[in-house]
């Protein structure tokens, strides 16, 4: 270290200090900036030869305004980036002077851009265009918005073009949102407790808040920034109402602050009761004056404080959640109380339709609709009612939701859970790529052929521009952020999708092991493979054809095919799988429950019938004999039994084929996967033989040749017992 101009003594005893410094900060670094999973899908590792010689002469300079704190965040993101990959980063300048520079900006903030650029200003909002210009008669790069934001994203993109190895010549692309909100939605609640999250603590220190503003909430802005998100639910729709108490607000408009520059906007959950237990009311009826002016004041004061405030979500009337029906009034009369407040100031309400009735109800399934489709058209503009992706909770496989086509005065939003509450925790490996895919690209038929969810959610089937999509996070303290480092592909992939529904599962996946692990063709192959497969193991062995609900109690960890009894029928596994000795599976058919009657006709037709329905459902809609013959030729019971099997078999192929990546994934993260592996497979067979013992009982049948019967007896699978699992509701 030089240290100009101190005399020679001191500045070796400086130098030597420095040294210590650096060593310290080496020691601390290290291992935190070892492969720990930390820099997610924008760790910037050094292109290779030669290939770098080629990005290097594509971006030797960059000229990129920092006037606005966006354009600053955008500007040090392309430095950090380019400088990772490139081994230095670009030179920053005013104006090119060499070929290979690389122009960001807006046509109104950068007469450069808007010569090279104009029609950005046409560009959708948060859109941008990557182009391939010449300037000076030199070639050179422009990465154009209309707005801030939209560069940012554009950035983003050029930065994930390098990353993934794609060539810089002869770019011409141009990209906008397809949804308008693309949020995430935290469970997380205020003592950092998560529902349902399994990669530690809550991300937000809320005792430290707003004196100590965590670095990581600014790596967690330009993660999401990166993937196109524009907004995050900071806490659990199981909401407590102090969130909207004058200190948390103070807490929540620094993380806003810290949010803005990448475009993120926050919302909060909102107690439909906080008017009493804030206010001191005794009601919070919708229609009640003093209510509604409650709300007015606090929503003021939350604008004061946050002028960007996204809105609220609001999960009311729902597993024991206060909310309008406590005083005889709809959901909409709800919605619309915090809609009329809220839109002055530009807010949105996400009202969640994720509600079953608390007395012992019709099937499950159906309730959700019964009780939402008679409103459509009841609610205010500034409402969207949030649906899960299937009509139960989750499931490693469900119908889309008979909602989605069905409410076309009102823009409905689509929910995916990020967290894996049904797919193994974090330690599972189960990309969700393919089931959020299987899900948007499901035809709904409500407008005939090609009336898919994916245009359900983003407006263009009826017609909205209000439009929405959340996914409940998998984020928390831990140092790898998901947990696991193969969940960071599932926040990865519900980001990439939020931008863009119509994306493939196979290009997110393929982008995201890129950018994580490796631009190795031998990595790239079998680690994609092990992906696309994965989901579909997790169904197989925790249950295939259909079934649901199977896992137990409470925490939700493991087998629970036997759970019956209870507060209520329908937390139970019983009530869904519905075995008896002569055969199993729910009948929502015509002649069962009619949950197929909600779906349009031409799919109702489908579902309804046994012959025709995808046989990945046929046990959500049917009750169907053991010995019924299935495609493949093998009775019911048998499929199912190969069904297990084959999802073990595949966790085992996933193990061996990560073994065999040793030598071409960094050691720390190769352990911790290999590891997990481990875990899941095991865990795999503990599904597999818990549930064949299970059925067993009830099929009365032998397993087909070649399949090993369980090793342990069915009690002692009942027996187990996890007081401690985590993420529990509470
Ligand atoms: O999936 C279930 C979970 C609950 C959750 C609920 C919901 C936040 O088990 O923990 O509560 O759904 O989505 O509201």
């Amino acid at each position: 270290m030089r240290v100009p101009g101190a005399p020679r003594r001191l500045r070796a005893a400086a130098g030597a200090a420095a040294l210590a410094a650096l060593l310290l900060a080496g020691l601390v670094a290290a291992p935190a900036s070892a492969e720990d999973g930390y820099a997610l899908w924008l760790r910037y590792a050094p292109i290779e030869a030669p290939d770098a010689q080629a990005y290097r002469a594509a971006a030797t300079q960059l000229v990129a305004g920092a006037a606005t704190p966006t354009q600053a965040a955008t500007r040090d993101e392309l430095l950090r980036g380019l400088g990772g990959l490139l081994g230095a980063p670009p030179r920053l300048l005013p104006y090119p002077t060499a070929a290979g520079a690389i122009v960001v900006g807006t046509p109104a903030n950068s007469p450069l851009v808007a010569r090279l650029a104009p029609d950005a200003a046409q560009l959708d909002r948060e859109g941008y265009l990557i182009r391939s210009v010449r300037i000076d008669g030199r070639p050179g790069t422009v990465v154009a918005g209309r707005d801030d934001i939209g560069v940012l994203h554009g950035a983003f993109h050029l930065l994930r073009l390098l990353q993934t190895r794609q060539p810089l010549q002869g770019l011409d692309l141009r990209e906008s949102p397809r949804i308008k909100l693309r949020v995430l939605n935290h469970w997380d609640n205020l003592d950092r407790y998560v529902e349902r999250g399994y990669a530690g603590q809550s991300i937000w220190d809320w005792h430290r808040l707003p004196g100590w503003l965590d670095p990581r909430y600014t790596d967690y802005a330009r993660a999401n920034a990166s993937l196109g998100l524009n907004g995050t639910v900071l806490n659990n729709v199981n909401a407590n109402a102090e969130i909207l108490a004058a200190p948390y607000l103070e807490k929540v408009a620094a993380l806003a602050g810290v949010m803005r520059p990448y475009g993120i906007r926050v919302y909060l959950s909102a107690r439909f009761s906080a008017p009493m237990e804030l206010g001191g009311l005794s009601t919070a009826d919708p229609l009640d004056p003093a209510v509604r002016r409650w709300w007015q004041a606090k929503v003021d004061e939350v604008y004061a404080r946050i002028p960007d405030f996204g809105g609220f979500l609001v999960k009311a009337n729902s597993e024991g959640q206060p909310g309008p029906q406590d005083y005889g009034r709809s959901h909409a009369d709800g919605a619309n109380l915090l809609a009329d407040v809220l839109a002055p100031h530009g807010g949105v309400v996400m009202w969640r339709a994720f509600v079953y009735s608390d007395e012992e109800p019709e099937d499950r399934a159906r309730q959700a609709y019964s009780e939402f489709v008679p409103l459509d058209g009841r609610f205010r503009d500034n409402v969207l009612v949030q649906v899960k992706n299937g009509p139960v909770d989750f499931q490693p496989r469900e119908p889309f939701h008979p909602m989605f086509g069905a409410m076309p005065k009102t823009p409905l939003m689509m929910e995916f859970q990020v967290t894996k509450e049904y797919l193994g925790f974090s330690t599972h490996l189960a990309y969700l790529g393919t089931l959020y895919r299987e899900t948007l690209a499901a035809d709904t038929f409500a407008r005939g052929e090609g009336s898919t969810v994916a245009r359900v959610v983003d407006g263009s089937l009826h017609g909205h521009a209000l439009t929405g999509i959340a996914g409940v996070a998998n984020i928390g303290s831990d140092r790898n952020w998901s947990g696991s480092h193969f969940d960071q592909a599932n926040w990865y992939a519900f980001g990439r999708l939020a931008w863009n529904p119509d994306l493939d599962a196979r290009d997110i996946a393929e982008a995201w092991v890129r950018m994580t692990f490796s631009n190795d063709p031998r990595v790239v192959e079998a680690v994609v493979a092990m992906m696309m497969a994965s989901r579909e193991a997790v169904v197989d062995y925790t249950g295939a054809l259909g079934l649901h609900h199977l896992m137990a109690r409470g925490h939700h960890y493991g087998p629970g095919p036997w759970v019956d009894g209870g507060p209520r029928a329908d937390w139970t596994s019983v009530y869904f799988h519905r075995a008896t000795r002569e055969g199993i599976g729910f009948d929502r058919s015509r002649r069962g429950s009619n949950a197929v009657s909600q779906y349009a006709a031409p799919v109702a037709e489908v579902f309804d019938d046994p012959a025709r329905v995808p046989e990945a459902l046929l046990l959500w809609f049917h009750h169907v004999p053991w010995d019924r013959p299935m495609r493949s030729g093998r009775p019911l019971w048998d499929e199912l039994v190969v069904r297990y099997d084959r999802g073990v078999a595949q966790v085992a192929a996933m193990r061996a084929a990560w073994d065999g990546l040793r030598d071409r994934i960094d050691p720390e993260r190769h352990r911790q996967v290999a590891a997990f592996l481990a875990i899941q497979e095991q865990e795999a067979q503990w599904w597999r033989d818990a549930s064949i013992a299970y059925f067993q009982a009830f099929s009365r049948r032998p397993l087909p040749a070649g399949h090993a019967p369980p090793p342990r007896p069915l009690a002692d699978y009942e027996a187990l017992s996890f007081p401690h699992a985590p993420g529990d509701g509470r």
